[in-house]
């Protein structure tokens, strides 16, 4: 089948995001032998014109779209983008006769709503690459769709959404070729992401990574991942993201990484995410060994009742000691606050901004109020103090500020940042 692959997101806070999600379901589905095209929406400046002239120029049986971010968390400018995502599916609808399939990290936590707002024919919730490959199959055959796991259709029923438990090691990885047309445009600006496992089993009280990747942990072989970096070193890519979730976690595995990358001798620059609970010296060390040159450290508040209330496993000392033994290796720390949680108070809010302001980080991310996701303990305490309803289906962004808090926290924390240039 002809199949083309749309990333929609246009979003570049924070840094240009390479689709690597998108990619890697389009290797899959050039492994299984279909005709493929990718267009970036990041790299097209007439969004509806590109899209119209690509899909009568390749005429595609399929398209595949991808929505990554639904908004961008920010309760005080709060940008919708699924809005916009929304007027480019249903426009594709109305001039296309192709199949159009959704997926995606932000499809994935509204599968049904989504699917049914924008009139797309298919949704997989979760990873793409098993499933998207056996629905071409099935349609290319006219075979029955119903009992494919993850597939939701848009009349509302949908096939087994059990999460299945892959083997990530089974899935190929993009060819350096076909990931290098995201790249070659703002080639100096970007960190290309590398995903080496998927899945968290830590439950924070907010989380959606769930609906995304599920709770287990799937590993995919360091000697893989290493041999893929190679192949794209070769292609003179040398920054790179490790997009888990946790990279420290767990810290057997992120060792067995970095042994991986010494001893491949990779030149590599990289940055990561790090949950701060029992982040060892060694590991710091080996991180600085291979290249990492700066982790994104969310600890989200230092006060024990609201960490406690969101579920988080470690307290303030964890903190002080990962933000030690990152420094000891020159490793710089991009810091993240969320307040407004429940329980937050607004002298736990100040404790929090206090603590953090002695860490001496290199940055400091501050999120006033938490995104209600759907299914999340959070959304239930949202329900219980009012605060939501429960027809609210939470695609339209809602957010939760701690009762306690409501008039006083903007204004603390805007004084906070004005006195501290270091925040971003
Ligand atoms: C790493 C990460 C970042 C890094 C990115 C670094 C980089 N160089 O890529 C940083 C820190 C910069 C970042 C920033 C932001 N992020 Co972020 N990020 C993540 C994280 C942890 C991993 C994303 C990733 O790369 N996954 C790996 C790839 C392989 O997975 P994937 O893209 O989901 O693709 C798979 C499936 O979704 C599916 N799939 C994907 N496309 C398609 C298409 C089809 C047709 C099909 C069938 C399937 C399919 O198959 C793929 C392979 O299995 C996710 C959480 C998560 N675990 O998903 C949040 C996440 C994607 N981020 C999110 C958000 C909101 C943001 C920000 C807006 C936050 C902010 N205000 O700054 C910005 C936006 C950045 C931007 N410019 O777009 C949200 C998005 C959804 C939402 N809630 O709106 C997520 C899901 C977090 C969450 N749980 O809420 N992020
Ligand atoms: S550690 Fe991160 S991905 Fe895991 S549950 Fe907590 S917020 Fe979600």
């Amino acid at each position: 089948m002809k199949v083309l692959f749309i990333s929609l997101n246009r979003e570049s806070i924070n840094m240009r995001v390479v689709p690597l999600g998108l990619a890697c379901v389009a290797q899959s589905a050039i492994d299984a032998g279909h005709s493929v095209r990718i267009l970036d929406l990041l790299e097209v400046d007439n969004i509806s014109n590109s899209v119209k002239a690509e899909i009568y120029n390749f005429n595609p049986d399929v398209i595949g779209l991808s929505i990554r971010n639904i908004d961008n968390q920010d309760m005080e400018n709060t940008e919708f983008y699924y809005e916009k995502d929304r007027k480019i599916i249903k426009e594709i609808k109305n001039y296309s006769k192709s199949i159009v399939v959704l997926g995606g990290a932000g499809y994935s936590i509204y599968p049904d709503i989504i699917l049914k707002d924008t009139g797309a024919d298919f949704g997989i919730q979760g990873e793409g690459e098993k499933i998207f490959p056996l629905l071409l199959e099935k349609l290319s055959h006219n075979n029955p769709l119903n009992n494919i796991p993850q597939l939701y259709f848009n009349d509302g029923h949908q096939g087994k959404t059990k999460y299945i438990k892959t083997n990530l090691d089974k899935f190929p990885l993009p060819s350096p070729k076909l990931f290098w047309q995201f790249s070659e445009k703002h080639f100096d600006d970007l960190w290309i992401p590398v995903q080496t496992r998927r899945g968290c089993p830590l439950s924070c009280s907010y989380c959606s990574t769930a609906l995304i990747e599920g709770k287990i942990i799937r590993k995919r072989d360091p000697l893989k991942i290493v041999k893929w970096l190679k192949e794209l070193e070769d292609y003179g890519i040398n920054n790179f993201y490790f997009v888990d979730n946790t990279f420290n976690i767990p810290e057997s595995y992120a060792l067995e990484l970095c042994k991986a990358i010494i001893d491949a001798k990779l030149k590599i620059k990289w940055r990561c995410i790090i949950y701060p609970y029992k982040l060892s010296e060694k590991l710091c060390n080996a991180v600085a060994k291979t290249g990492c040159c700066e982790v994104s450290l969310g600890f989200e508040s230092v006060n024990d009742v609201v960490l406690k209330g969101m579920n988080k496993l470690y307290c303030k000392t964890d903190i002080e000691e990962a933000s030690k033994n990152l420094k000891k290796y020159g490793i710089k720390i991009v810091g993240f606050l969320m307040l407004g949680a429940p329980f937050d108070t607004v002298d736990s809010i100040k404790e929090s901004l206090d603590f953090a302001d002695s860490l001496e980080l290199d940055a400091l991310k501050i999120t006033t109020g938490i995104r209600i996701y759907p299914y999340t303990k959070l959304a239930e305490q949202a329900l219980i103090d009012g605060i939501i309803n429960k027809n609210d289906n939470l695609l339209t962004p809602r957010f939760y500020i701690s009762t306690s808090l409501k008039n006083n926290i903007c204004e603390i924390i805007t004084e906070f940042k004005s006195q501290h240039p270091y925040c971003i």
